[in-house]
């Protein structure tokens, strides 16, 4: 069976759990845990030489880097497909999957650390303002990214945007946004991945202790 290296609380371990369970593929957990510094232990270093989750191993084949795991899922395990077929929609998916993926992941070290009356943090904010402007016109009218069905860019997508809302970001100006996740947060496999307050807060805790070590 695919076994899956994460940690519930990562981000980035998110999107893959919440693409297995999408996907209905079955699978094993392997929780790394984090806050202990598991993700160092020599076994796991042989695994996962950069010491980051998620991780896959799937028929004896070793898959790291998140986007990596997500695009090697939706090839071998073609049901409940997570990419459209039609040009225009894949590109509108790449898309979403990519602004988020490189914009928007950055913004989450600013919401945490940043004083609430820094500049910094008012650039942030201005930040996510466009970039979920520029969401809610790709969305159109479709419920998704990936038109009727979700997509590997509402994964990503979502999973970032609705973090940013519970780490602070106020969602009320975009409407749009909040009604997709809002839509998100009525399928079981969100229900099930997505952080509650408290899970939220450690995770605050967690990334602030790895920031305050690294500085
Ligand atoms: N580019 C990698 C980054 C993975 C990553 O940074 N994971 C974080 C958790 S969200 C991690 O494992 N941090 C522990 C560490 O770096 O020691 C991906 O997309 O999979």
């Amino acid at each position: 069976m695919l076994q899956f290296y994460y940690h519930p609380l990562s981000p980035l371990s998110r999107r893959v759990w919440i693409a297995l369970l999408e996907k209905e593929i079955p699978f094993e957990s392997i929780i790394i845990n984090l806050k202990e510094r598991e993700q160092f232990k020599p076994d796991f270093l042989v695994i996962s030489p950069f010491h980051h989750v998620p991780v896959i191993i799937d028929d004896g084949l070793r898959v790291l880097e998140s986007l990596a795991i997500l695009d090697y899922l939706e090839n071998k395990y073609p049901d409940n497909p997570l990419l459209p077929q039609d040009a225009a929609q894949l590109a509108r998916v790449r898309m979403v999957q990519m602004v988020a993926n490189n914009e928007l992941s950055s913004v989450i070290i600013s919401l945490i650390s940043e004083r609430e009356d820094s500049p910094k943090l008012g650039q942030t904010k201005r930040k996510i303002q466009r970039i979920l402007k520029f969401f809610a016109e790709l969305l159109g009218n479709d419920d998704y990214f990936g038109g009727d069905n979700i997509s590997l860019g509402d994964i990503v997508a979502g999973n970032a945007v609705i973090l940013v809302n519970k780490l602070g970001f106020d969602l009320s100006q975009n409407q749009k946004i909040k009604e997709w996740c809002d839509r998100l947060m009525q399928r079981e496999a969100w229900q099930k991945t997505q952080p509650n307050d408290e899970q939220v807060k450690m995770f605050k805790q967690t990334l602030q202790k790895l920031l305050n070590s690294q500085s």
